[in-house]
């Protein structure tokens, strides 16, 4: 047996119940077979790619919290520090109530190789919680938060492991969270990114993964002979990834006629208006009628829907699996010709072969939202130099950073005979970087 197929399947049966886990990384194994057959003995000496499958620790803890009613209710908290073999553990935090381990170790998984990527000193980790902070108050998430923070700080600081947000985490639970921290240790320091601007926050990190993704996908679209400008795109989610980069890409010229939150969906044939977005889910945390109360002309939909549009670039920001392949067909057949992910792992393992086997563009969440945990980076740098770089400055390394990932990953790809499998290209260049740093630092 391969030594790719040995390891598939013992993170198979050890694993069985965290199916997005498994996906996840049978997706980096299967694209790593030729990198691995040509370093096959090194590899296995160190037990490399079962060092690789195994988070470095778990913590999982009890987070009891009182609501407005005084009632005390306990939900299940996580940090996945899955590998620090470039830079200190960094990845977000998800509050979400389908939120479990294998979700988490997941995310961990690929920030590990997303973290690479970025060409900044930072590892591979993920937490979060069961906590749904849909209907509660401010005062609740804000109890919930300290109560998060109260566990996690034992394992998190600035040279540790550094969180930040993620689905259900945004600015107000991240400075929540920095708050507690500083009250517990007495430390002010970088141990959380993402943070309000009056306090060690970075300008332009709450539009970065949008914006990165959209940077990323003009590198790849010129890469290819193609643009941005004019074309017609659909965009899944109405969170902090969708609503920049639906901004972005109408700045490059584009129109983007669609959005989705976890109830509907919105259909505005004259371009979605990010102002009235904003208003409704940042400001208001509204649904999605309620854009549509402020637009007449669009329209609103029930349940699931923004890929049977008909569009040139489509860019899901919502949630994992929400591209499968029954929409991968419709987005084919409506003659659509690039699929960028701005979610973690929105494909499923089978719609993105079959976008790739009918000429979609097609590049992984690793890689194109990578400019959200790259900014974080940015902003611990600012932290450490204990200075704030104007955003002019932030965003164009956020574009040079952005710009670099698609060459690199179009150049992994083709290296090894792949030409234009960004998938590939992306876990095989994030693979090179952590493998090389953890065979250079010893067996642990
Ligand atoms: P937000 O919480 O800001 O927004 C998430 C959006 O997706 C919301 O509109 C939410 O609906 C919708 N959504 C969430 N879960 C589901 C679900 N199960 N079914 C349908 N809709 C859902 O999160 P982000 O925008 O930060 O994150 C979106 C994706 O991007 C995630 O995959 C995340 O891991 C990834 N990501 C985020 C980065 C960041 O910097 N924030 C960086 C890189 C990747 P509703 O409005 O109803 O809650
Ligand atoms: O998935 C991700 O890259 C994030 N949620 C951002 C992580 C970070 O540390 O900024």
């Amino acid at each position: 047996m391969s030594y790719v197929d040995e390891v598939l399947a013992s993170v198979q049966q050890k694993n069985a119940h965290e199916p997005e886990f498994l996906q996840a990384v049978t997706e980096v194994l299967e694209s790593l077979r030729v990198v691995v057959e040509a370093h096959e003995e090194e590899y296995r000496k160190v037990a490399l790619l079962e060092r690789l499958v195994e988070p470095d620790r778990i913590i999982t803890f009890r987070v009891p919290w009182t609501d407005d009613k005084g009632a005390v209710h306990v939900q299940r908290g996580y940090r996945v520090q899955f590998n620090n073999a470039i830079g200190p553990y960094k990845g977000g935090l998800r509050f979400h109530p389908s939120v479990y381990q294998g979700i988490l170790k997941f995310l961990g998984f690929e920030q590990v190789f997303k973290n690479a990527l970025t060409t900044l000193p930072i590892g591979g980790g993920k937490g979060g919680s069961d906590f749904d902070p849909h209907g509660k108050s401010d005062a609740e998430v804000m109890r919930f938060c300290q109560a998060f923070m109260t566990e996690l700080y034992k394992y998190v600081g600035a040279d540790i492991d550094v969180p930040a947000g993620d689905i259900g985490v945004g600015g107000r639970e991240v400075g929540y969270l920095f708050g507690q921290y500083k009250r517990i240790t007495g430390s002010y320091e970088g141990m959380l990114t993402g943070k309000g601007l009056t306090f060690g926050g970075s300008l332009i990190r709450t539009q970065a993964t949008g914006y990165g993704l959209l940077y990323h996908t003009e590198e790849i679209l010129k890469l290819n002979g193609k643009e941005l400008k004019d074309k017609i795109c659909v965009v899944s989610g109405a969170g902090n990834v969708a609503t920049y980069a639906i901004e972005k890409a109408q700045q490059l010229g584009a129109k983007c006629v669609t959005c989705s939150d976890s109830t509907g969906w919105i259909y505005d044939p004259d371009g979605i208006d990010v102002a009235v977005l904003r208003d409704v889910k940042e400001v208001k945390r509204a649904r999605l009628t309620e854009y549509k109360a402020q637009r007449p002309n669009a329209e609103y939909h029930e349940g699931k829907g923004v890929w049977t549009v008909k569009c040139d670039y489509a860019f899901p920001c919502a949630t994992q699996n929400e591209l499968d392949l029954e929409d991968a067909k419709t987005l084919v057949a409506n003659g659509c010709q690039g699929v960028f992910e701005g979610a973690n792992m929105p494909t499923t393992l089978e719609a993105t072969k079959y976008l790739q086997d009918n000429g979609v563009l097609f590049t992984p969440g690793k890689a194109s939202n990578a400019g959200g945990v790259a900014t974080s980076a940015l902003e611990m740098s600012q932290n450490s130099e204990r200075l704030s770089w104007s955003a002019e400055e932030v965003d164009e390394k956020l574009k040079s950073i952005m710009y670099g990932i698609a060459d690199t990953i179009s150049d992994a790809a083709e290296r090894y005979g792949m030409k234009g499998n960004y998938v590939a290209g992306a876990n095989i260049a994030g693979f090179e970087k952590v493998a090389a740093a953890m065979i250079a630092q010893g067996v642990y």
